[in-house]
């Protein structure tokens, strides 16, 4: 039975919301600005919906250049209200939710969900689910969304950026060299600018370049940890799996590429994770007071060591040296232990909101 796996990411998320809020604006190009207020047209664009991307309008360009590309002065400019749009986020999750034998949400409007036990391994179940799940987000809350379904994460990331938006696709098995493949290798999902440069210098152009390309050399190139990561994913091969949360902890483990008990090797991913779990603490607003590694053994055992921590702690990266402590001593309690996971855990959240100091305000 085949692993399935769906990512859905919301159209524009932030511009439909606005569009669906106020019917004046449909069919019209929208740009939502996040305003810095130090000037009147200073800040960036969050998003913009399809027709005002036609005129070259994005997330992350200035809103003063937006406003410079909308030269016939068509496109509606409009605040970020962020409170309003995770509310409706909020809303669709739980829609997600009821369907997933796992979930994991990556963002403010991206999520993962695992079906493979309620669609029974078969694809053509899974397209009838994704239909199911755009249908009722379109009739609850007026916005359309993409759904990519694949054999891991990565693979269903793949299909959804493939597809944009409004829309379902599926790589299986079959599809993965036939579709993936051609891709230029810059379309792997975290291969930035400088990593595509260096891929390029040993004459890596597509992704199929790279499945194919020697491991042992990629590795001295970006590293053991990257190399291994985006070899194996040009090979259509992910053993991630979904993280689910609760409302009290987070965490963010993965699967080693070798069994290890070097404290150094394991930590390897460590910064990795702890700007997930900021990206997650940051969209809910809150700080923690509790930390544990996870591991599972070799013999799938879980085991977690934590702490507490003295204050609430706003930056995961500021702990990092304590996770690495509690990983030390858990291998000298442990020897006998090899370790096949590992992951970080945060937990014991307070709220910031109210709780700001004037400070914060004065940043
Ligand atoms: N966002 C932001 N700043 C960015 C990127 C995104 O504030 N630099 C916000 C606005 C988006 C939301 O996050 O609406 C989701 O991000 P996506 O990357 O999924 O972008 P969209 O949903 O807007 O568009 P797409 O249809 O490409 O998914
Ligand atoms: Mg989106």
């Amino acid at each position: 039975m085949s692993r399935i796996v769906m990512l859905i990411d919301l159209d524009s998320f932030y511009a439909s919301v606005e569009e669906r809020r106020n019917h004046e604006l449909k069919g019209k190009p929208i740009a939502i600005c996040m305003f810095s207020g130090r000037s009147k047209n200073s800040g960036a664009i969050a998003t913009a919906n399809y027709p005002a991307r036609k005129l070259g309008i994005h997330s992350g360009i200035p809103i003063k250049k937006a406003k410079e590309l909308d030269k016939e002065g068509v496109v509606v400019f409009l605040p970020a209200d962020r409170d309003y749009y995770k509310q409706v986020s909020d809303r669709i999750m739980q829609i997600y939710r009821k369907y997933a034998d796992r979930f994991e949400q990556v963002s403010i409007d991206e999520a993962y969900i695992e079906v493979t036990k309620r669609c029974k391994g078969s694809f053509e179940k899974a397209i009838e689910l994704a239909e199911r799940i755009r249908k009722e987000v379109h009739e609850s809350e007026g916005i359309t969304c993409t759904v990519g379904i694949g054999y891991n994460k990565f693979v269903a990331k793949m299909a959804s950026k493939l597809k944009k938006p409004d829309s379902v696709n599926v790589v299986d098995h079959e599809d993965f060299q036939k579709l993936i493949w051609p891709l230029p290798v810059k379309k792997l999902h975290g291969i930035g600018e400088k990593t595509e440069m260096m891929l390029k210098g040993f004459g890596i152009e597509t992704i199929e370049d790279l499945a194919k390309f020697n491991l042992g050399k990629l590795k001295m190139a970006l590293g053991t940890a990257k190399a291994e990561q985006f070899w194996n994913h040009a090979n259509g091969i992910d053993d991630d799996e979904l993280e689910d949360e609760d409302k009290k902890q987070m965490s963010k483990l993965k699967t080693l590429m070798k069994d290890s008990r070097d404290a150094a090797y394991i930590f390897e991913g460590a910064g990795e994770f702890a700007q997930i779990l900021q990206k997650r603490l940051d969209e809910r607003n809150i700080g923690f007071k509790s930390i544990a590694i996870i591991v599972v053994t070799t013999a799938f055992k879980t085991k977690t060591k934590s702490m507490t921590l003295s204050h609430v702690e706003k930056r995961v990266e500021n702990v990092l040296p304590e996770y690495k402590k509690l990983l030390v001593e858990f291998l000298k309690e442990n020897p006998d232990d090899t370790i096949r996971r590992f992951g970080l855990r945060v937990g014991n959240f307070e709220e910031f909101g109210e709780q700001r100091t004037l400070a914060d305000f004065g940043k």
